[in-house]
């Protein structure tokens, strides 16, 4: 069955080179016929492993090619996913499934309440890529992808199609709660690399603002009923920070480059669910004023 992929960009570009080159049939949805066209005269996409650029010549097409989608990877940026779900939606029949590679949470809602008929299965990640140019991905870091299906337990058999692709993955009985961690560990990192634009590493001096906000995210993820994602939540924000510490964030590395942020659906979609619970969560709720601030004067989008 063909791996219909939505987004050639970093992640999408990685998943569909390693599926491609283990002889699964792979289509990659591009945006509008311009974009197509110029795919095609690359001649494919270009995976860049260890300094080695390799180029894999993966069909594409547009969204609105007729033919049916049964099993689509959306791998765009949290705040597009919606919409581009919603331009498929055609194409996706009563068994398709959907896996969506979106950080944070609340994207993955509004796209289940687009694709009510779809199988979505959510997706965590750790691996790193980026683009270094048009269709042109680097894979910058090893790292590892749980699924899950908070509705069904159940594993689909096409997990095969990850591990013969060398995939690193595995599927989680509690999808949710990992990306609650996720969230958690992100919103404690990567808006303070932005507002004192360093590295990650350079965030050891801020310790005690660190576990201030880890002591408020901790009683968020309990509110939410996520009381295991929460345990020892500082000890691992510590953790990646001295394992990242030559890294630029992910949100430092798109406010650099004038990009929108997924803010969002990480500091915005916890301090909204904060306030649906009425939970008062002041050095969280600073954070996000801090940071909707700055992107505002750098003329960046606070949603
Ligand atoms: P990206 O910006 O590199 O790629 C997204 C691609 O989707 C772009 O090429 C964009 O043009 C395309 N796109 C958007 N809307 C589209 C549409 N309607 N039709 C066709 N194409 C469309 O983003 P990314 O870094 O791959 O991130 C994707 C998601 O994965 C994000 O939520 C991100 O947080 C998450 N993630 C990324 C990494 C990473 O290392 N890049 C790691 C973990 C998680
Ligand atoms: O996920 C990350 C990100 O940058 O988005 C961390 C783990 C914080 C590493 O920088």
């Amino acid at each position: 069955m063909t791996w219909h992929i939505l987004g050639a960009g970093s992640l999408g570009g990685l998943w569909a080179a390693r599926l491609a080159r283990a002889g699964l049939p792979v289509r990659l949805i591009l945006r509008d016929a311009q974009r197509l066209a110029a795919y095609r005269a690359q001649g494919g996409l270009t995976l860049v492993e260890d300094g080695v650029a390799r180029r894999y010549p993966i069909p594409a097409e547009t969204p609105q090619h007729p033919a049916a989608i049964p099993r689509l990877l959306l791998a765009c940026k949290a705040y597009d996913a919606e919409a581009a779900a919603a331009a498929l939606a055609p194409r996706l029949g009563g068994h398709s499934d959907v896996v969506l590679l979106q950080n944070g949470l609340g994207s993955q809602d509004a796209v289940a309440a687009r694709l009510a008929s779809s199988r979505c299965i959510l997706a965590s990640s750790t691996e790193g890529a980026f683009r270094d140019g048009d269709f042109r991905v680097v894979f910058a870091g090893a790292g590892f992808t749980w699924l899950g299906d908070p509705r069904d337990p159940t594993p689909p058999a096409w997990l095969a199609d990850l591990q013969a692709a060398a995939i690193p993955h595995g599927w989680s009985a509690d999808i949710l709660s990992r990306l609650w961690r996720k969230l958690a560990l992100n919103c404690a990192i990567n808006p303070l690399s932005v507002l004192y634009d360093c590295r990650n590493g350079a965030l050891a001096g801020h310790a005690e603002e660190i576990a201030d906000l880890c002591a408020e995210l901790g009683r968020l993820l309990e509110a939410c009923g996520r009381t295991e994602a929460a345990l020892d939540l500082r000890d691992e924000v510590t953790r990646v920070i001295e394992a990242t510490a030559g890294n630029f964030s992910s949100m430092h590395q798109d406010v650099a480059r004038g990009r929108r942020t997924e803010i969002a659906y990480l500091l915005g979609h916890a301090c909204a669910a904060a306030a649906r619970r009425g939970l008062a969560l002041p050095r969280l709720q600073a954070l996000q004023r801090r940071l909707r601030a700055h992107l505002e004067r750098r003329g960046l989008p606070l949603d």
